[in-house]
């Protein structure tokens, strides 16, 4: 007997946080960690954070590009839980004072007009359901050191989820092509990376379909007025106090934040 379960892996990724204090993998102490429990650590760890008061706002998908595969050695997309405490309006600075070592990245961001169930869901369908198309930044803060894990220790950090900003500007998802649609990375005014909608699973659609599909999988399903952060388009930028971080988007605007 290891003498872990679901409970004490949610308790220790959730004490971890609220302490700012880095660990190892889970799946170091715990080997037999599989997808499925890591999925049910997940959820016990977010239905711990909405018995405090948090509300459950979207999902976010996570390891949807190549870019972002390679960077963390897992090679499979995830999903993952927001919640309303997560959600940083535009302009307020990153509380670092609250997080362990933040990073950057650069997102498609849904908002859907109409609930999204799967199975069958495909990437047409998805975007019907969409109502409006955002640039975003996801902040991310794995309770991993260095953010070294495996897809269920990551799995079961909630995929690292910490804080996002979503941008002002909102467009129908007729309105562009979301393949095509490019974003610049900035730190403090330099480009750092640049990537196009297309990095997300060939279009951030398809991310879409997949977490519907995937959620069906755990009988659950995407609600209308949800968040969907649809991955990170390029590898994260470390954020630092003072740092500025901008996405700037062809069509759907620009988005920044910064370490306060
Ligand atoms: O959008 C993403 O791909 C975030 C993945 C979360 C895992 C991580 O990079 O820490
Ligand atoms: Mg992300």
């Amino acid at each position: 007997m290891s003498g872990w379960d679901v409970y004490r892996a949610a308790e220790e990724l959730l004490a971890a946080e609220r302490q700012r204090r880095d660990r190892g993998p889970i799946t170091e102490q715990w080997p037999e960690l599989d997808l499925a429990t890591a999925y049910r650590v997940q959820d016990e760890l977010v239905h711990r954070k909405v018995a405090a008061g948090e509300r459950i706002v979207g999902v976010k998908l996570g390891l949807t590009s190549r870019a972002k595969q390679r960077r963390m050695g897992v090679h499979s997309p995830l999903t993952a839980w927001l919640t309303d405490a997560m959600v940083l309006p535009a302009g307020e600075p990153v509380p670092l004072g609250e997080l362990i070592h933040p990073r950057v990245e650069p997102e498609i961001v849904f908002v859907l007009g109409e609930r999204l169930a799967g199975p069958g869901v495909t990437a047409a369908s998805a975007l019907a359901a969409v109502r409006s198309v955002h640039a975003g930044l996801e902040i991310i803060d794995s309770r991993y050191t260095d953010f070294r894990f495996t897809l269920p220790d990551v799995v079961a950090d909630n995929a690292s989820s910490a804080r996002l900003v979503v941008g002002g500007r909102a467009l129908a998802p007729g309105e562009l092509d979301l393949a095509l649609e490019a974003c610049l990375l900035e730190v403090d005014g330099q480009v750092v990376d640049s990537a196009t909608g297309a990095a997300v699973q060939g279009h951030p659609a398809e991310a879409l379909a997949l977490a519907a599909n995937s959620l069906a999988e755990r009988g659950l399903a995407l609600e209308a007025g949800w968040l969907v952060l649809t991955g990170g388009m390029t590898d994260a930028v470390p954020l630092g106090p003072g740092t500025c971080v901008s996405g700037h988007f062809t069509h759907l605007g620009s988005v920044s934040v910064q370490g306060g």
